[in-house]
């Protein structure tokens, strides 16, 4: 039985014990978020940018964005059939609520409710990419605001439930600093979410202010991004950590036809006079240039100097043909499009694994809380699970070698955290082969390693830890090989 199926089984046999209880609506709630998406939370400082990356993931303007501090309760973003906004207040019954969209972002209203009042903002929204990951953008940590940091803490670590309500994070910093790292232990301490660094992704964000809106800003970012991936602070704390220009993402997404025309009319300019414009925000409002200044402000808040700047440059360069040409290069440039292979890659590919190890984690929690008839049992089977799941293994093997915990031999780190999925989860990926490489060469490098790792796991010198490690390995290469006979790959 996969491991999805056994908690599954495990949420229907709290459903009967509950059934009649108050226990019951919450089991309920188990099973409908291990059957939808991986709910992945944008996390960080205020101001971060985490309203405006959501925006760009999302593919459209919904969630308010603004230079002072903005998002004060969760939003929640899921896909759904109609468009619609509910409030949860804290205490009381949930509500709809009225909500418009004038220019861009969501304006809803609270009615009677303080934002303090309420513990998040539901928005369903058709959308494709709302499909595989609801998304929910929170307030800042380490606001000097006090309310806001606390809605932050109660979201991430609520009392009453020791799972979170987030599967997975995304975590925005500008600049490394002691906050972030607090948070990120608190969050991926095993005591209260048994979250691990698998189910994080750290984003550098508002790339293009670290080169000060040079076409050149970010080569530097990734450059500090490279430096904060070898920093052992934040690599025990999360996969990786990627540059990604959130403001210029969400405007090229969202490009419409007059913008791209005024790049263009820009692109047209001497040399000379574009830089003089593009010198200060101020320049570029005060100074003839082509189209209205109110119009050429706009273009400017929206994409930002640096954003600017590319976009003349690439139509420059022959990449801007039409307005479909110039917003895939300027995705590309803004590091959005690398971030969304990665959620793919290590979220969507292990998003019942993370699902799953929430789900568990609830249940647990629940029979401690709430026990009735027959939950020890059920309690007892769940520990069965947590342990013995060979997914959850691989995970935890995985965090070991990350954050340092368990150290191999010279040189075989590196492969076992591929082997165990580091890279992600898909054949090729663990293998170290190319997406394209083909089904022979898949088996014969698989042969190759579940020999090297089968004899790594027997050798009399190997023992404790790394010798669990390594069968581990040799377990994550017979599921592999396993898979692969079944046409799985
Ligand atoms: N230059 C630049 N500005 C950005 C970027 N991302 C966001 N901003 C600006 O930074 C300000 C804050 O952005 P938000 O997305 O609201 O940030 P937030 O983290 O959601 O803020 P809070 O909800 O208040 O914590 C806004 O003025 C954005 O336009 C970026 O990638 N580059
Ligand atoms: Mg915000």
């Amino acid at each position: 039985m996969t491991f999805v199926a056994e908690v599954s089984r495990l949420v229907a046999s709290a459903a009967q014990l509950y059934a009649g209880t108050p226990g019951r609506q919450q089991v309920d709630e188990i099973g409908a978020r291990l059957a939808g998406p991986l709910r992945v939370a944008i996390a960080g400082k205020v101001k971060a940018g985490k309203s405006t990356l959501l925006n760009a993931l999302v593919g459209e303007e919904l969630a308010p964005t603004d230079a002072g501090e903005c998002t004060r309760v969760p939003w929640w973003f899921r896909d759904g059939l109609t468009y619609r906004v509910t409030l949860r207040p804290r205490v009381g019954t949930p509500q709809a609520a009225r909500f418009t969209r004038t220019d861009g972002a969501l304006e809803v209203d609270l009615g009677d409710f303080d934002a303090g009042d309420l513990e998040s903002i539901d928005v369903e929204w058709p959308s494709r990419a709302l499909r595989t990951l609801t998304l929910i953008d929170t307030p800042g940590i380490a606001s000097a605001t006090p309310a806001l940091t606390h809605a932050a803490e109660r979201f991430f670590s609520p009392d009453d439930e020791r799972a979170g309500p987030a599967d997975a994070v995304i975590y925005l910093m500008r600049h490394l600093h002691a906050a972030d790292v607090g948070f990120l232990e608190s969050f991926t301490d095993d005591a209260f979410a048994g979250s691990t660094p698998v189910n994080t992704i750290a984003v550098l964000s508002r790339a293009d202010e670290l080169g000060v809106g040079r076409l050149d800003a970010m080569e530097s970012a990734a450059r500090v991004a490279g430096r904060y991936r070898q920093d052992r602070r934040l690599a025990r704390l999360c996969q990786t950590v990627v540059p990604v220009a959130g403001l210029l993402a969400q405007a090229a997404v969202t490009m419409r036809e007059d913008e791209y025309r005024l790049f263009r009319r820009l692109a047209e300019l001497p040399d000379g006079e574009l830089e003089e414009l593009l010198l200060s925000v101020d320049r570029f409002a005060a100074r003839p240039g082509p189209a209205p200044a109110a119009e050429r402000v706009a273009l400017l808040r929206r994409f930002g100097i640096f954003g600017t700047r590319t976009a003349v440059h690439l139509i420059r360069e022959g990449l801007g043909a039409d307005a479909t040409a110039l917003k895939a290069g300027l995705l590309a440039v803004s590091g959005v499009d690398d971030l969304r292979s990665l959620l793919a890659q290590q979220f969507a590919a292990r998003s019942d694994l993370l699902k799953g190890r929430a789900a568990l984690l609830a249940l647990a929690d629940l029979v401690r809380r709430m026990p009735v008839a027959g939950t020890d049992a059920l309690e007892a089977d769940v520990e069965r699970v947590q342990a013995g799941a060979h997914e959850l293994v691989e995970m935890r093997f995985l965090n070991a070698l990350r954050s340092g915990e368990l150290t191999l031999p010279a040189g075989q780190d590196a492969e076992a955290a591929r082997l165990l999925g580091g890279d992600g989860p898909d054949p090729r990926a663990r293998l170290g082969l190319d997406a394209s490489a083909g089904d022979a060469d898949v088996r014969a490098a698989l042969a190759d390693a579940l020999g090297r790792w089968q004899r790594r796991a027997e050798s009399p010198l190997a023992f404790g830890p790394a010798k669990e490690a390594a069968q581990a390995v040799v377990r994550a290469c017979e599921a592999l090989a396993a898979g692969l006979a079944y046409g799985l790959e």
